[in-house]
């Protein structure tokens, strides 16, 4: 069959890439499937302070970005660019196209305590019926109203999300993909329009949401200037907006074929963040599902990921920094894991902690913040950096077993696999621990997850036969080697479960 060799730019808060997918489908019985992704660019990220603030650098994930496709583009003819990124977070636009300031990350503290003032003004209930989102500190409609009266907010002409804002960059062209855009709060998930009505009550100047476009859509050609940097013909290169949402991209890939006769599909989607729930038809908007801190995205063609963010592995990533900086030896990740593994290094379910605690959230020393919680809570205090880790694994695990319970719960749902996708397929521990909490198999892989839907949707976009979600993960199942996980009996997970709930349980918001 027809080969297509597109680039995907997948960027997460602690690193991005350029990847090149290589996608063919057997032409015929006996054909070989091909869904192949080379990296050929790899730059660490991180938020910026600078003065009071926490920003992301943008222009240097745009060069990045210009550098990664020179270096796909030397490889070989390429037939489109897709991005996808973290959402919620984004640049404002003057009336020239000029980027006012630099995108604030969704980990700045600009937005305590803004849910609580908004929710005095639109209940929680009203907006959930409306937006259909769980409503995190970080929602873009937070960041906003955050930003009312600020120079920025007065003067901007044009609200881009950061794929949408790198795809401006490339195109020219200005637009709000909508899965991503479903994370803004600003969504309205039955009309599938701008919540132009709640954007009003809230003295959000609501003109600045740009057209919606879907995945799959071309944005354009790259801008002359950037063709002759990237070295392809000028109109040679199209760009096409993917599910720009990098969980819903990671969540097309999910490798569900076979294995889900059923139909329902269940997963995490395991990175910076943790993304819990189930692919549905049409949201759950009860009360119950918006207690229990339940969020309805949009997913590609028209889907809904019903899930809950879970801290995630960020909690580990910043206890390894803490440590790095302190110059803590014996800390490096393998060694660490390896010790949570060994039951005489650090007793399993010793220590758990409510791993969503709002003190969680923003950068800084978790090991101590750890400390706090678990001593708060009656826990025992991990003594040793192998002990924080056990306990953050298990914690995890256990938000896990309670999201994935409550996630079947509220959907009436009963898939038979979790599958574990992104890069925290890697840490086979936390694989296992998840299998063993949720009493459910897990089916690990692939890691890059969100890389794979960005390539799909593109090969898709370029024509090649991939009608749905079901022949692209089909596809993936194909071509990717998984990992199963079955449960193993031995840990009293509901005992560890039953003492965090004993503990408290913030989610809500407002
Ligand atoms: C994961 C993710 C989550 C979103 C969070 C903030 O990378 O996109 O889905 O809630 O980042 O944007």
């Amino acid at each position: 069959g027809r080969e297509v060799r597109v680039a995907a730019v997948d960027l997460g808060a602690t690193s991005g890439r350029v990847m090149v997918g290589t996608v063919a489908l057997a032409a015929g019985p006996g054909g070989v499937d091909r869904l192949e992704l080379e990296e050929v660019h790899r730059f660490p990220n991180a938020a910026v302070r600078a003065g009071d603030g926490l920003f992301w650098d943008v222009l240097a994930l745009h060069r990045e970005v210009v550098r990664g496709l020179l270096l796909a583009a030397r490889g070989g003819r390429l037939d489109a660019v897709g991005i996808d990124s973290w959402a919620v977070d984004h640049g404002l636009l003057d009336r020239d196209g000029l980027l006012l300031g630099n995108p604030f990350s969704h980990r700045d503290k600009r937005t305590d305590g803004v849910a609580a003032q908004v929710a005095t003004v639109v209940g929680p209930a009203e907006q959930y019926a409306v937006n259909g989102l769980a409503a995190l500190p970080f929602n873009t409609v937070y960041q906003l109203v955050a930003a009312r009266g600020t120079a920025a907010l007065e003067s901007a002409e044009t609200l881009l999300l950061l794929p949408d804002l790198l795809g401006y960059w490339l195109t020219g062209a200005v637009g709000a993909e909508r899965t991503n855009a479903s994370t803004t709060g600003l969504l309205d998930i039955a009309a599938g329009e701008w919540a132009t009505a709640l954007a009003s009550r809230l003295d959000l100047p609501w003109s600045i949401l740009p057209p919606l476009r879907e995945p799959g859509d071309v944005l354009g050609a790259l801008l002359p200037e950037v063709a002759a940097e990237v070295g392809v013909p000028e109109g040679g290169l199209p760009v096409v907006a993917v599910a720009s949402h990098d969980t819903a991209s990671a969540v097309v890939a999910v490798p569900a074929a076979g294995d889900d006769p059923g139909g329902d599909v269940a997963y995490l989607s395991s990175g910076t963040w943790s993304l819990l729930g189930l692919e549905l038809d049409a949201p759950v908007l009860t009360e119950d599902a918006r207690t229990a801190g339940f969020t309805n995205e949009g997913g590609l063609d028209g889907t809904v990921r019903f899930l809950r963010n879970v801290m995630g592995l960020w909690v580990l990533s910043e206890s390894l920094r803490t440590w790095e900086a302190a110059g803590v030896p014996g800390t490096d990740l393998p060694t660490l894991l390896a010790g949570a593994a060994d039951p005489a290094r650090a007793t399993p379910l010793h220590t758990v902690v409510d791993i969503d605690d709002p003190r969680l959230l923003p950068p800084g020393d978790m090991p101590s913040r750890i400390a706090a919680i678990a001593a708060e809570a009656g826990e025992p205090v991990p003594g040793t950096p192998v002990e924080v880790v056990r306990a953050v694994l298990d914690s995890l695990a256990l938000a896990y077993r309670r999201t994935l319970h409550e996630a079947v719960r509220l959907a009436g749902r009963d898939p038979a696999v979790l599958h574990v996708v992104g890069g925290g397929t890697r840490n086979t521990l936390l694989c296992q621990l998840t299998a063993d909490a949720c009493g459910l198999p897990v089916v690990a892989g692939p890691a890059e997850a969100a890389a794979l839907g960005n390539v799909l949707v593109q090969a898709r976009a370029l024509g090649l036969d991939l009608p749905d979600r079901a022949a692209m993960r089909g596809l993936v199942a194909r071509t990717h080697e998984l990992l199963r996980y079955e449960p193993a009996a031995g840990l009293d997970w509901a005992a560890a479960a039953e003492r965090l709930a004993g503990a408290g349980r913030p989610v809500e918001v407002g």
